[in-house]
């Protein structure tokens, strides 16, 4: 997979998108992820990239032409465009999913109070990660870009399949131990040392289920 990411901050993706799984990912060529600076695509020498309304109004918008051309420069003919911006239907495990199917993705990260509405006639898709206003569209980028990547084929390595975990069944994830058996008192329930795997898997579907119901009831009306 290609990801390209329209920005005005282009230095800023690689310290998240850098270390760990989705650096690994990158270095073992199952993505390659590329970011580009707006401010390029600027028509004048100052690079401005924004503007104020038509209208008036507070604040200042995406001007269309440096986007437009920025993407013109990107685009193929297997390109998926998203926009990050608070307008955007929620972006969930099942969008991450859909995106991790794509050959090329180009983010655009959306600045300022918003962008010139022409500039949605280039866009596939709009998401947002949650109803809340950030400075930029970029934390949402990376966001949506380690939700994806982390699905490709070879990424996650020997950890569990990501249709074992929560969110891929519908349901929150299971209390889970690890050594040692009793740390300050606290035991881990015998039944997960015993070695009976019929039995740990019931009782890990029931507490996965007890725990969606107490925590997020929404998850399971349909
Ligand atoms: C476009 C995304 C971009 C229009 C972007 C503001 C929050 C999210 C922006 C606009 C953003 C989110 C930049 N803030 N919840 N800010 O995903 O009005």
């Amino acid at each position: 997979m290609r990801i390209d990411v329209i920005t005005l901050f282009p230095d800023i993706f690689f310290g998240p998108l850098g270390e760990s799984m989705i650096g690994r990912a990158r270095e073992q060529k199952l993505v390659e992820i590329n970011t580009v600076d707006l401010r390029k695509f600027a028509h004048d020498a100052r690079g401005t990239v924004d503007d104020k309304p038509y209208g008036g109004g507070p604040g200042m918008l995406m001007k269309p032409e440096p986007v437009f051309e920025a993407l013109e420069s990107l685009r193929r003919e297997d390109s998926l465009v998203v926009l990050t911006s608070p307008q955007g239907q929620r972006f969930q495990q099942r969008q991450a999913r859909e995106l991790s199917a794509m050959k090329h993705l180009i983010f655009v990260c959306g600045h300022y109070e918003g962008i010139d509405e022409r500039i949605r006639t280039v866009i596939d898709r709009e998401y947002s990660i949650g109803d809340y206003i950030l400075t930029s569209g970029n934390l949402p980028a990376m966001v949506m870009i380690d939700a994806t990547v982390r699905l490709l084929p070879g990424v996650l390595g020997s950890s569990l399949s990501p249709e074992e975990e929560s969110f891929s069944n519908g349901l929150l994830e299971y209390p889970q131990y690890t050594r040692p058996p009793e740390y300050r008192g606290m035991k881990v329930p015998a039944m997960l040392l015993s070695g009976n795997h019929g039995e740990i898997a019931a009782w890990r579907k029931e507490q996965s289920l007890e725990r969606t119901k107490l925590r997020r009831p929404d998850l399971l009306e349909f």
